[in-house]
């Protein structure tokens, strides 16, 4: 059976480009080490390159952010018509299944470890169901990535996933439409992960020092701190070098930066999002500290690990003022250069979302599409400032900030506190990210949901791939969240919990 693993994208910037990055999803390594034998198995990461127009599969398996879901649909359509089933999975397929499952033969709620072979079993016998549901994390049923199909593309091929889920419920977080869980893996499972994923590398003569430098791709690596310090010495005997992404909490920790650098880690990700205490209270995220961001960025650094930090504006309780103190708090805290600054976004689902869709004043701009959901376009009403001030005074902020003189400034500010360290790897993934951030946006954006440039993105559709008008406006036309005043489309309001959802906001941070 011709299987493909479709990990979809548009790009945010429309520029309609693949994304070359260090990041890639890994959805398709872990669903095609699931597929059974008797599956000849394709991995098409959308981020680097289209899908091949030209092949044809039995059986397609989609992954997708909700920003991506039109795209989604639309390959979905365009390899059903030629003969393919098609199979959604991810955040917009656990919490909205009724409304992905008309594009899609089926969709799969929640893990993929439980579920991808019995729906290719299904799909062989002829008996596919609409929805498949995963009983729960199972770590036992975790296999080893099949990174051979992604690891003479990825940047860093030797990508592990060890945990899964967050322990907190940050309002905002595509996470927590979830509801909230947090699984570990037993530290030796990763380790077996890892060395498996060194012996491929080393058979399909992938360089050395790809070999070495493992991402973590936790959304919160850190979660529970006595597994991680277990995890860390683990990995110490490998001598291998690492990044992942983790909490505020972990860098402001000095004695557990010195372990992490001792056992290979070298660049951490923290979503700092603020320097405004309302957005912060209102994003519920205690485990944050603005008050001491400058202390924990300089003393991560000063411990040979480099802190990547991504920002948000609040369009809820930021104003224009304060977007334009972000260069001044960026310097004084030592970040200099955030690796982005986006729009708090209610993705659907979450209970942001939630509490916007609820308020009866509108709150989110008028005829906002899914497409406009990626952080990067603003789809809610700014409440403190002038909507057209509010998106003029960020474009120009944005301009200040990723000026090539502050991304030298923040490079000759980390270098040598790293290189002291003796962190040379830590100071060469700087120059890389340095290298590759940039605000660049294309002429025509307006960074407003509902009227920004349309993704350029298109599926080669022919003349034959629609019975009719009617089919190809629904297969084809956005996906509409808003409508003119700005008010929630009702069928938004019903999405489903996968976990439970815990409120862990009072959790006392471990430190
Ligand atoms: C790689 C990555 C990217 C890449 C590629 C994204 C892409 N579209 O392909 C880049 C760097 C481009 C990116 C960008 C952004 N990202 Co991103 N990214 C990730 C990251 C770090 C890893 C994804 C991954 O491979 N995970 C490992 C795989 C195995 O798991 P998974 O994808 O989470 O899928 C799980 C389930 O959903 C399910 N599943 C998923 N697909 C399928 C398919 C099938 C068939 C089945 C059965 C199951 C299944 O199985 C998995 C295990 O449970 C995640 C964080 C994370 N740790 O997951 C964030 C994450 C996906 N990103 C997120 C965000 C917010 C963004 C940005 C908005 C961030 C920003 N402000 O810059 C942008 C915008 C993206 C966009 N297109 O709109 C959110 C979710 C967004 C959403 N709408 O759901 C995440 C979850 C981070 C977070 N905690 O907030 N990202
Ligand atoms: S800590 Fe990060 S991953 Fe965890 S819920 Fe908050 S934003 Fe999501």
């Amino acid at each position: 059976m011709r299987v493909a693993v479709i990990a979809v994208f548009t790009d945010y910037h429309r520029r309609g480009a693949h994304h070359r990055g260090g990041l890639q999803p890994q959805i398709g390594p872990l669903v095609a080490a699931l597929l059974p034998d008797w599956c000849e198995v394709e991995i098409i990461n959308d981020t680097w390159d289209d899908p091949d127009w030209s092949r044809s599969y039995d059986l397609v398996f989609l992954s997708c952010v909700h920003a991506d879901f039109d795209r989604a649909r639309q390959i979905s359509h365009y390899f059903r018509r030629r003969g393919a089933r098609t199979v959604l999975g991810g955040g917009m397929a656990s919490t909205y299944p009724h409304l992905c499952l008309p594009y899609f033969d089926a969709v799969v709620v929640g893990d993929p470890e439980d579920t991808v072979a019995r729906v290719a079993e299904d799909a062989r016998a002829g008996r596919l169901q609409p929805v498949y549901r995963s009983s729960g994390y199972h770590a036992e049923l975790v296999p080893v990535p099949a990174i051979e199909g992604v690891a003479h593309k990825q940047i860093f091929p030797l990508s592990v996933e060890a945990t899964r889920g967050c322990p907190y419920s940050c309002d905002f977080c595509a996470l927590t439409a979830l509801g909230t869980r947090h699984a570990l893996r037993p530290v030796h499972s990763v380790i077996r992960d890892i060395q498996a994923g060194q012996a491929t590398l080393r058979q399909l003569k992938v360089a050395n020092w790809k070999q070495r430098l493992i991402v973590f791709y936790d959304n919160n690596l850190a979660g529970n701190l006595k597994w991680f310090r277990e995890l860390c010495l683990a990995l110490k005997p490998l001598d291998v070098r690492w990044g992942a992404c983790l909490t505020f909490n972990v860098i402001a920790n000095r004695e557990l930066l010195k372990l992490m650098y001792d056992c290979g880690c070298r660049s951490v990700f923290v979503g700092l999002e603020t320097f405004n205490p309302a957005t912060l209270k209102d994003i519920t995220k205690p485990q944050n500290n603005i008050g001491k961001m400058a202390e924990a960025i300089a003393q991560a650094r000063d411990e040979g690990i480099l802190v990547i930090g991504g920002l948000i504006v609040s369009p809820l309780h930021d104003d224009t003022a304060y977007i334009r103190s972000l260069p001044e708090h960026l310097h004084r805290c030592g970040l200099h250069v955030p690796s982005f600054v986006s729009f708090e976004t209610p993705i659907p689902g979450t209970p942001f979302f939630d509490r916007m869709a609820a308020s009866e004043a509108p709150m989110f701009l008028p005829h906002a599409n899914l497409y406009d959901f990626s952080a990067y376009t603003l789809v809610l009403q700014p409440q403190l400032s002038p909507l057209q001030d509010f998106l003029d005074t960020y474009y120009e902020v944005m301009r200040r900030i990723y000026t090539p003189w502050n991304r030298l400034k923040k490079l000759a500010d980390d270098i040598p506190r790293l290189l002291r360290r003796g962190s040379v790897t830590a100071a060469v993934l700087d120059v890389g990210d340095m290298y590759s951030t940039r605000f660049d946006p294309v002429p025509g954006r307006t960074f407003m949901a509902g009227t920004d440039t349309l993704p350029p993105e298109v599926v080669p559709f022919g003349p034959d791939d629609f019975e009719s008008e009617a089919q190809r406006l629904d297969i084809c036309s956005p996906t509409m969240v808003t409508d003119a005043q700005g008010h929630v489309l009702p069928h938004w309001r019903s999405a489903q919990k996968v976990f439970q959802p815990v409120h862990l906001q009072k959790r006392k941070i471990a430190a």
